[in-house]
């Protein structure tokens, strides 16, 4: 059987391999993804994927090499970017993250109704990268929900 990973999805620049570097215990450079990454826990996906509805098929495929999926949202921008109801076309378990909580904001609400509509279920994990909060414990319950 093929290994399972986390696959993590976002917009542009939201932090996603910031968060699978943190994953992996790995400590690289950070560069424009244009590819999918596939990590040692992890599957780094293109903001590309998301963007554009018709890649969506690329992002189901990948995820038959997903036990779960991290849905993020960048709390710096108001966006939308996830189509409504997005999660419910995986089947694999979906998993909320509010990326740069260091920085101030007002989009705290906005991000949190984004992830309801889109079809993710609470509770949902308010990160930084930067000053590395939220981290452990979300690294904690993935890892939890994996061994369930
Ligand atoms: N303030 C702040 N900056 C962050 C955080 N996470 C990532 N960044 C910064 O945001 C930029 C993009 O981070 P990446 O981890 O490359 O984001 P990404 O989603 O992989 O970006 P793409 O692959 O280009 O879509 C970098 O300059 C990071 O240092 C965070 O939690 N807080
Ligand atoms: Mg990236």
């Amino acid at each position: 059987m093929r290994k399972k990973r986390i696959m993590v999805v976002g917009p542009k620049g939201c932090g996603k391999t910031s968060l699978v570097n943190k994953i992996n215990d790995y400590d690289g450079p950070l560069r424009r993804t244009q590819d999918t990454i596939y990590g040692k826990h992890t599957i780094d996906v293109p903001s590309a994927y998301i963007e554009n509805a018709w890649m969506y098929k690329h992002m189901i495929a990948l995820a038959q090499d997903a036990w779960c999926m991290v849905v993020m949202v960048d709390r710096s921008k108001r966006a939308q970017v996830y189509s409504h109801g997005f999660a419910r076309a995986f089947q694999c378990l979906a998993v909320g993250v509010i990326s740069k909580c260091d920085l101030p904001s007002e989009n705290e609400e906005h991000c949190v109704r984004q992830l309801k509509t889109i079809g993710v279920q609470e509770p949902y994990f308010r990160i930084s990268n930067e000053e590395g909060t939220g981290i452990r414990e979300l690294i904690r319950y993935l890892f939890e929900l994996k061994e369930r």
